[in-house]
C-alpha cells in the first residue's frame, strides 16, 4: 500500500494514526498540491492506493485499513455523527484557512461569515462532548484530536474557553501514536 500526504494535514495525520494502531505496512509518499492535482481527481490528500484500488478521502482510507485487521470504522451512529460533526468543523476550518490565505476577507462574504459561525457553533458543541482522557480513542475522538492539533499548529483558533477540549488534548499528547504524528513543516 502506498499512503500520499502531507507531514500537516490533519486528514493524512489520522490515517497515519490508523497505520500505527493497525501495524499494516504502508509506504508514506510526501505529496504536494501539485501532486495531489495530477493524482488524485479531489486534488486533495490524503489519497491511498493498494494495487489497482484507489481510495481518495480520509474517511473511506480509514475505513479500509480498520476493516483489513477486522476491526469496525465508526461503529455506531451516534460515533457517526459525532465524527461528521468534527469533520464539518475541520473541514470548514481549513476551507477558510485557503480562502484567507489566498487573501480574501472573510469578513465581507456573507457565506463565509457563515462558515466562521459554523465553526464556532460546532466547537461549542464538541466541548460539550463527554471525552475520554486516555486511550483507546475511537475515530470520532481521534478526528477531534487531529483537528485541534492543525488548528493549533496553524493558529486558526483559540481554545482557552473551551476547557473540556484542552483537557482533552492535553491527555491525548500521552498517546503514542498521537505524539508520533504530530504537524511538521
Ligand atoms: N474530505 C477530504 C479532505 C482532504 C483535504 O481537505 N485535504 C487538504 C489538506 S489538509 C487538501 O489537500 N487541500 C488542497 C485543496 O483543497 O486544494 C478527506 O477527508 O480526505
Amino acid at each position: 500500500m502506498k499512503l500520499y500526504g502531507s507531514y500537516t494535514s490533519p486528514f493524512v495525520r489520522h490515517c497515519r494514526i490508523v497505520l500505527l494502531e493497525t501495524g499494516l505496512a504502508c509506504e508514506f509518499i510526501e505529496t504536494d498540491m501539485a501532486g495531489s492535482a495530477t493524482k488524485s481527481p479531489t486534488k486533495r490528500v490524503p489519497f491511498l492506493e493498494d494495487g489497482n484500488q484507489l481510495f481518495t478521502d480520509s474517511s473511506s482510507i480509514i475505513k479500509y485499513l480498520r476493516e483489513k485487521v477486522g476491526n469496525f470504522f465508526c461503529a455506531s451512529a451516534k460515533e457517526l455523527d459525532e465524527y461528521c460533526l468534527v469533520n464539518t468543523a475541520l473541514d470548514t476550518t481549513i476551507n477558510l484557512f485557503f480562502i484567507e490565505r489566498d487573501g480574501v476577507q472573510v469578513a465581507g462574504i456573507p457565506y463565509l461569515r457563515r462558515q466562521a459561525e459554523r465553526i464556532e457553533s460546532s466547537i461549542a458543541e464538541l466541548n460539550a462532548m463527554i471525552l475520554p482522557m486516555s486511550s483507546p480513542y475511537n475515530d470520532a475522538e481521534l478526528r477531534l484530536a487531529c483537528f485541534i492539533g492543525w488548528a493549533k499548529f496553524r493558529k486558526r483558533f483559540d481554545f482557552a474557553e473551551f476547557k473540556n477540549l484542552e483537557n482533552f488534548f492535553a491527555a491525548i499528547q500521552s498517546y503514542e501514536n498521537f505524539k508520533a504524528t504530530e504537524p511538521k513543516v
